[in-house]
Parts: structure tokens; sequence; C-alpha cells
């Protein structure tokens, strides 16, 4: 048997998690791996004496990839930057992660994306599976890589698999048996020259669907309804999901704080009472979890308690203390403007809202008609907040700015002080800036929070 010579692309969690499985895999004679900083020889696990590893860099690294037989990118690498050109002219095989850790299992995989919910839908799902004692695994975009979680997973398994658009960008036979899309707005512009192609990298999730596969969509994102709902030249089993919306053919929506779930014909309706999450998102997401649930075989019976007992996720809408009437939000994970909009419009009371980071190219205008109706102010952090003050393009006296999130949660609640509200960190923006990522943003604002309340 010729034995492969594989390139990694990118050596975080995903390039440590296949250089682990490859490790393993006797067809692999050669393992390269190519990462813009240097990598220490030191973070490499020890087994790989009968092997030939190459660390690679640079220009020349790339150039030396084209030796293997196949190369897989890590999601945070940009496969079309021009520097990958005559890597892709030297036909050398070139798949995600995704591509090729979901080659490796026939388990029946969920599949989750979307701009926004994503974490909190497949955490949910996770949730409710795993509760009703069946062996379900979370993974993908929330953390852990598909490929890391192969080895622990058997047929009778469930994969709740969060997919990011930068994990669907290089997929050939990628194929879940339950697909969901969350929603589709601007994010990434970083990383995508226009609207379309993020958009067109999300919907590569139908790519390889046949009639009749399920697909759970969101009815109450324009782009959705616009582009699917009642489009016959789509031809997957379409199950929509509204808040606004109900009586579908097949699909979920809310009537009096119940969720109505129409499958296969059956109605089933679901109590939502002691719903722990906060916001008109959360009811999308729930719904969309529990079609999910359902779609894989699952009684509706015990939903209610399910719900009731998920704890939600940090950096999510997280309430995280209270001071004076005035309490104090986590969103951290809330990294673009719609997401920002949306946990805007999940809080009744007045907020002080803590923007901005390292900018993704949002349009944060369609804040504007929020300000002096529920936002009182905005405090503005990090470098984008120049980009932030003149997009909103509001009177200064709005803007307040802070250099830290201890002064930017201080000034927020000196504006609510004595009326109460809520200070919301909400940044609509990436994190790496001031934090390693939006994980470390929320721990120092809840931590600084906690120091403020212990002040008295
Ligand atoms: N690197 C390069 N060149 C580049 C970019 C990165 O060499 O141009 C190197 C870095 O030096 C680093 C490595 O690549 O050594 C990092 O790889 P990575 O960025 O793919 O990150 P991983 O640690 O492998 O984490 C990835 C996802 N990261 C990204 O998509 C940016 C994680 O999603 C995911 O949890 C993990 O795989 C497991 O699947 C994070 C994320 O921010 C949470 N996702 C984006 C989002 O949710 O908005 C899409």
């Amino acid at each position: 048997m010729d034995r492969k010579k594989v390139g990694i692309i990118g050596f975080g969690r995903t390039g440590e998690g296949l250089f682990s499985f490859l490790l393993d895999d006797p067809g692999v004679s050669d393992i390269m791996i190519f990462d813009d900083k240097n990598i220490d020889r030191e973070r490499l696990p020890s087994g790989y004496a009968n092997m030939g590893v190459e660390l690679l860099s640079g220009e020349e690294g790339i150039k030396k990839l084209s030796e293997s037989d196949l190369v897989i990118f890590s999601p945070g690498v940009n496969g079309r930057d021009e520097r990958f050109l005559p890597l892709r002219e030297s036909g050398v095989k070139i798949i995600s992660e995704m591509e090729f850790a979901s080659s490796l299992i026939d388990s029946e995989i969920i599949a989750v994306t979307g701009t926004n919910g994503k974490s909190t839908t497949v955490s949910l799902i996770h949730h409710i599976l795993d509760r009703s004692g069946i062996d379900s695994h979370l993974t993908g975009n929330i953390g852990v890589p598909l490929i890391s979680e192969v080895k622990n997973i058997d047929r009778e398994s469930v994969i709740v698999l969060e997919v990011s658009s930068f994990q669907l960008e290089e997929i050939e036979d990628f194929k879940p048996g339950i697909t969901m899309i969350l929603n589709v707005t601007p994010d990434h512009l970083d990383r995508y020259p226009t609207l379309f192609e993020y958009r067109e990298a999300k919907l590569n999730i139908l790519k390889n669907l046949s009639e009749n596969d399920p697909v759970i969509l969101n009815y109450d994102d324009p782009f959705l309804r616009k582009t699917f709902y009642g489009q016959d030249k789509f031809n997957f089993r379409k199950i929509w999901f509204s808040v606004e919306e109900s009586g579908f053919d097949e699909g979920g929506w809310i009537t009096d704080n119940k969720a109505i779930l129409r499958i296969n014909g059956k109605e089933q309706k679901v109590s939502l009472d002691g719903n722990p999450l906060i916001g008109s998102h959360n009811l999308e997401n729930i719904l969309a979890s529990f079609l999910a649930v359902s779609l894989t075989g699952l009684s509706a019976d015990n939903l209610t308690e399910a719900l009731k007992s998920f704890s939600g996720l940090p950096h999510r809408m997280e309430v995280c203390g209270e001071k004076k009437g005035v309490r104090f939000i986590n969103d951290s994970k809330a990294t673009n403007v719609e997401a920002t909009l949306k946990s805007i419009t999940g809080i009744e009371d007045d907020i002080a809202l803590i923007l901005g980071g390292k900018d993704k190219g949002g349009d944060f205008s369609v804040l504007k008609e929020h300000l002096n109706k529920k936002i009182k102010k905005i405090i503005l952090i990090g470098e984008s907040a120049a980009t932030i003050a003149a997009g909103i393009n509001s009177e200064k006296t709005f803007f307040t700015r802070a250099n830290t999130l201890d002064e930017a949660l201080r000034k927020g609640y000196e504006v609510l002080a004595g009326s109460g509200g809520t200070v919301l960190l909400a940044p609509g923006c990436a994190s790496f800036d001031m934090f390693k990522n939006y994980e470390e943003r929320g721990d120092v604002f809840k931590n600084d929070v906690q120091q403020f309340i212990d002040e008295g």
C-alpha cells in the first residue's frame, strides 16, 4: 500500500486534532504542518518517531505543501487567499477539516449553521438528546473540532455539529442527515469580498442534499424566506420555523407561550413555561432545536422539562449581576451588528450599550433607530470606536469612550443609576484588538462586574 503524505494548514485546535488523528493512521507516511507562526516542536504530541513530520512556514512552506497527496485546511486560514493559488494550481487535493472528518463517520449528523444563535441551538439540541439517554456528541465550531471526536463516535451516536461558513468552504461530499440554517446576515466581511461570497459559503451546507432531505429554515430571516420559501427549484424537505408566523405544512411556531411542532402531519404542543433563555431570538433557537430533535424521532413529551433544565451558555445574554436596580448582561458572543441588534431587542428596559472591538465591516447605522428610545448611551471601546460612531452618525452626546471594560461598565452604570436598566456588553465586533477571544472578553467583563458590585 502506498502511504500518503498529508499537509495540514493551521496548527490551532483543528490542526492539533488532525495531527493526532493522522499519527494513528497507518496509511499516512508523512505529515507537513504549515502555520504562519513558528510552531514549537514541543507542542507536538509524542509518538511520531516513525513518521516524517515537517513544520512549514512562509512562501517556501506553501510550495512544499504541493508535494503532499492531500492538504487539509483549518477553518481560520483563508484558502481563497492569493498566496495559496500555486498550491491549488499544483493539482493537489484540498479539503476542509469538516469534509475530512465527516467522511470518516456514518452516524447521524445534525448540522447547524447560521450567522447567529448556532452555539445556543447546538447546545440545547445536545442537552435534550443527552437527557433522553442518547449518545450525543457536541462538536464543530463550538470548540471541539469534529476530527477530535471521530474516535469517540459509533454508529448509534448522534453528532450535533456547529458549522461555520469557514468550515463549509472546502467541502465535497459533506452531507448532514438533518440540516439547519438559522439566519444569514452580514458577517465576516473582513474575509469575504462581498456578502454574496459569505452567503455562498453558508449555503454550501445544502450542496449534497437530495430530495426529501430535511432542512430546518428560519421564516423570519428575510434572506432565507426570499431564497427558499415557495421556491420549487430546491427539492429538499423544507421545515420552517417562525416566531411571527404560523401554520406551516411542516414546521414550528409559537402560540400562547407554547411551541407548536408540526412534523409528518402530526402536531404537538410544548409549553414554554420556565424557559430560562432571554429574548425572542432565543425563541427562534428553541423552535429550531425542538424541530431537530423531533426529526430524530424523539417524543415531544419531555421537551418542557428539558428546556427548563438548560442553563444557557456563558457569554450569551448571560446575566452576571445587579447593583441598585441596574442589571449587567454579558453578551460578549455578539460579535456582529445583527447579534447586537438581537440582544437589544431581547431586553425590555433602558440600555447602556458597550460596543466596539475589532471591526468586521458591519453596518452600525441600523442601531440608530434605538437611540434615545431603548439605548440611552453607547460606550465605545476598542479600535473600531471611531468607525462605529461615524457609522451610527448621531449626536455626540449619545457616545462616550472607555479604554477598558471596567471603565465602560462604570460609565454605563452612571447613566442608569437611579432609574434602573441594563448595562449590556454586546460589542458587535470581534475581540482580537484587546483580548484573546470573545470568551476572555466576557470573563474580564464578569470579573469587573463582580468587583464593582462588591464595592457596594
Ligand atoms: N493561522 C495561519 N494563517 C492564517 C490564519 C491562522 O497560519 O491566515 C494559524 C494560526 O497561527 C493558528 C491556527 O492557524 O496557529 C489557528 O487555526 P484556526 O484559526 O482555524 O483556529 P482553530 O483553533 O483550529 O479553531 C477553529 C475555529 N476557528 C476559526 O474558525 C477562526 C474555531 O471557531 C472552532 O471552535 C475550532 O476550529 C473547532 O472547530 C472559533 C471561531 O471564531 C470559535 N469561529 C468563527 C465564528 O464563530 O465566528 C467562524
